[in-house]
């Protein structure tokens, strides 16, 4: 199983120690294909060296080519929500994972559409149960 893990990169890397470790979990299920969204030297700027339309082409190829998409939308960002929304056209079967926080309210456009499934969690051991049980249904 191919799997696409879509997390803020230029939105803000504030939650990169918890993507890397829901990779980590997530390679127990299939490859995950953007394992470097969880790269801990990763910076707001993003890969070094890549130009962008380079990383838009693979990317969208990613999401082509993958059987689930995750998306962590925590950390507010348009490049997840992008990808996302291309995922829904593509007719994936999509992940969201959502941290309540009042600071960070999560867009109508994610939280108000029926088309995938959005999942509130608290902390990694419960990002694993919700992903046990959006796996158990595959
Ligand atoms: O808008 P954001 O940068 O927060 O978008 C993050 C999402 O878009 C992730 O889920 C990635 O799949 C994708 N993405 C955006 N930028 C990059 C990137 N480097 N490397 C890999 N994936 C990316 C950014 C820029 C670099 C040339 C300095």
């Amino acid at each position: 199983m191919k799997i696409y893990f879509a997390g803020s990169i230029r939105g803000g890397r504030e939650d990169k120690e918890l993507y890397l470790e829901i990779i980590k979990h997530l390679q127990k299920y299939g490859n995950v294909l953007t394992e470097h969204i969880g790269n801990k030297d990763l910076t707001k700027l993003g890969e070094d060296g890549l130009i962008d339309k380079w990383i838009y082409d693979r990317d969208m190829n990613w999401l082509k080519e993958a059987d689930i998409v995750i998306a962590e939308v925590t950390s507010p960002s348009l490049g997840v929500g992008y990808e996302i929304a291309t995922a829904e056209r593509l007719n994936k079967r999509i992940l969201c994972l959502y941290r309540p926080q009042p600071q960070k309210r999560l867009s109508a456009m994610i939280a108000g559409c029926g088309n995938f499934t959005v999942t509130e969690y608290t902390d990694l051991e419960n990002a694993k149960s919700v992903l046990a049980a959006f796996f158990s249904k595959i």
